[in-house]
């Protein structure tokens, strides 16, 4: 089934001049004929030679294409390269007066600060293939205002239903690419590194400053504070993992792109020295281009492939805080990339059970701009969790309400509430779910590489000889990060009346998870073949229900997975599946060949109330259509207007985000956070 396309121009009162492309006279044509003019120049200075192609204009991103709209005369941004031009790029830009902090975060990717001229020169450069802004990033906490008393007891344990497991996470190391990791007796830090200047710099273990603003000691707190003595209510998730704390976001939470591109690449570079297998990014910025050409979420991809994890929070931008309505297409960058598993946050409401929980409002909603992507893929608890931050971190000291003091130990802990806290919880999650396989296995240096390890390669060849297996490929592999990813959305547990937008495959169900992950041996193999049951929870083979008993209920798995556009469901998932490979990016139909039998029983993703897919996308569900325009009656003087149904390169454009959403530091948009109740009359 093919991908429908939402074909809509978004534009606003203050934004309606900017036009499509190749519209007569529209600024961006102007702007287009002074770029291609710019190029020719460029080209006869820079390629004296008779191929030059006069006609090159690199792609430019919506924030710069803004910027330069409006006339601005100095741009941070990120030049994509063609392969092997990078370091040349590099070197002309540290000669050229017009730019400063010029730096390459990765390889054929160089970041600087550049005048207008520059940039135009860049545009027309054969070598350069995209030009992105070097966008601030900033990190997806929120504080709140509420009068209501911070909870001193972290239920998160309960409310994952964790209560009877038993961590076993030691070994795991967890990237937390965020403000920096304090040093504290109850957070195992592997290695720390600050990027804020562009270039790695080892942090001693001992610096107590190293995260002058607070939040990436509260996400890497949710993943494995130890909780030892009195901390023991707020232990986090996978207690034995260690932390590489990578620091982009600085004292006041924010960073710049190419600054988390650096840390991703250097993780990348160091992962067998550091053992890397998890990236937690708790950050993001609004999405100015498609996923294909955005270099952060390329870099995303290029960890997920190295065998790495990447687990990232979808945004905070699920509510419009100047009216309180739900919105959809807040997913940011890069939590729009396919291959990472992308979290959404739930108020778990403070109770074991999970029939109060809902998807918080502040949350961010598929689907992903220019791609149409079904994101978030999973959702978990993110909403009111006590974390360790320094005693004094800005957000100690700015939101002394939310704080509960314990200098004795050395740090506060702090009540944070949003999407960063939910893709922390998971990072935590697949710790244990990565341990649990590797003690399945026996084999303790398992990773998400990929491929399991020569000892056992032997024994698996005679297995498939044995059943007949022509190809054996499938069964070679360890548990990569496509198959984890298979695990934790097909035991998730929906959330009624949550559309897939909002919730992906549904909320995070740990225990199930272990339960798959459990299954992870050459003894299962042979069971599996024995039997020709392949499927993901082996029922034939161990008479297996896709349920999970979580305190006093029993719930069922969503046996759903969110692929690219599509849902695809079915009890039929296969245990080994090429999709899983490690090479493979999450959400390619090419993937769907003959070999998988379920692709009959895949639909398009269903748009619920809220969305018109196809033709027009609707914010809220307060929406006047005249003629071609949809107006969104919020006061904001919000326009939706179709274009047409002619596709171009970029089929959605997003218009200014900060108008929209107020992209403003963390909290300051709290207070239209509603305030849901907290279950005072939970046992929980
Ligand atoms: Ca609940």
């Amino acid at each position: 089934m093919s991908v429908k396309r939402i074909d809509v121009w978004f534009l606003t009162g203050m934004n309606a001049a900017l036009a499509v492309r190749g519209m007569s006279g529209s600024p961006f044509s102007r702007l287009r004929r002074h770029a291609v003019a710019a190029s020719v120049l460029a080209a006869a200075l820079m390629w004296a030679s008779p191929l030059a192609d006069t006609a090159h204009r690199a792609t430019i991103d919506r924030a710069l294409t803004q910027a330069l709209e409006s006339n601005a005369t100095n741009f941070r941004v990120l030049v994509t390269a063609h392969s092997g031009t990078g370091a040349r790029l590099q070197r002309a830009l540290d000669f050229n007066p017009h730019a400063s902090n010029v730096t390459s975060p990765s390889r054929d990717i160089v970041a600087a600060q550049i005048d207008r001229a520059t940039l135009l020169q860049l545009a027309g450069d054969r070598a350069v293939e995209v030009l992105s802004s070097d966008a601030l990033v900033q990190s997806s906490g929120v504080t709140w205002t509420s009068t209501t008393p911070v909870v001193t007891d972290n239920r998160l344990v309960r409310t994952l239903g964790m209560d009877y497991w038993v961590p076993n996470g030691k070994d795991v190391v967890v990237a937390v690419i965020d403000s920096g990791v304090v040093a504290n007796s109850n957070l195992q830090s592997a290695a720390k590194y600050d990027f804020t200047t562009g270039k790695p710099r080892a942090v001693a273990g001992g610096d107590l400053y190293f995260d002058g603003y607070g939040h990436g000691s509260h996400v890497a707190s949710l993943i494995a504070n130890m909780g030892a003595s009195s901390d023991k209510p707020y232990r986090g998730v996978a207690p034995s993992a260690s932390i590489v704390a990578l620091k982009v976001l600085d004292n006041s939470g924010a960073g710049y792109t190419s600054n988390v591109i650096a840390a991703i690449d250097f993780c990348i570079a160091n992962k067998y020295k550091l053992k890397i297998d998890i990236i937690n990014l708790s950050l993001g910025h609004p999405i100015y281009e498609p996923a294909a050409t955005d270099p952060l979420v390329q870099a995303v991809e290029r960890a997920v492939q190295a065998g790495m994890a990447v687990i990232i929070s979808a945004g905070n931008f699920g509510l419009n805080p100047a009216t309180g309505q739900i919105g959809f297409g807040g997913i940011t960058s890069p939590g729009n990339a396919p291959s990472a598993i992308s979290v959404g946050s739930v108020d778990a409401r403070g109770s074991q059970t999970m029939t109060d929980d809902a998807v918080a409002p502040y949350s961010s909603r598929g689907p992903t701009w220019y791609d149409g992507f079904a994101k978030p893929d999973v959702v978990v608890n993110g909403h009111r969790l006590m974390g360790i931050t320094g005693l004094s971190s800005y957000l100690s000291t700015h939101y002394q309400a939310s704080v509960i003091g314990k200098p004795g130990a050395g740090h506060n802990y702090l009540a944070l509430s949003g999407t960063s806290m939910a893709a922390a919880v998971t990072s935590g999650v697949a710790a244990e779910v990565l341990k649990t396989a590797r003690l399945a296995t026996g084999i303790n240096t398992l990773t998400f590489d990929g491929q399991l390890p020569d000892s056992q390669q032997g024994a698996i060849q005679k297995l498939c000889a044995k059943y007949g297996v022509a190809d054996c490929t499938p069964y070679q592999t360890g548990l990569t990060p496509n198959f984890l990813k298979a695990i934790l959305q097909y035991t998730a547990v929906p959330i009624a009346g949550a559309h897939m937008l909002e919730q992906g495959a549904g909320e995070l169900n740990p225990v199930g998870a272990f339960e798959l992950a459990k299954r992870f041996t050459l003894a299962d193999i042979e069971r599996r073949l024995q039997t020709n049951d392949l499927t993901l929870e082996g029922r034939l083979a161990f008479a297996t229900v896709p349920q999970t008993r979580i305190g006093n209920e029993t719930v069922n798995w969503s046996q759903h997975l969110v692929w690219g556009d599509h849902l695809v469901w079915g009890d039929t998932v296969h245990f080994h599946d090429a999709a899983w490979a490690t090479h493979l990016v999450w959400g390619d139909h090419l993937v769907w060949g003959d070999t998988i039998d379920w692709s009959d029983i895949t639909q398009s993703v269903v748009w619920g109330d809220h969305l018109v897919w196809g033709e027009h996308l609707v914010w809220g569900d307060r929406v006047v259509e005249q003629g071609n325009t949809l107006t969104v009656l919020n006061g904001a003087n919000v326009v939706w207007q179709k274009i047409s149904n002619n596709v171009n390169d970029q089929h959605l454009v997003w218009g200014d985000l900060k108008q929209i959403f107020g992209l403003q530091p963390l909290g300051a948009w709290a207070p239209g956070v509603p305030d849901l109740p907290y279950g005072p009359s939970d046992p929980y």
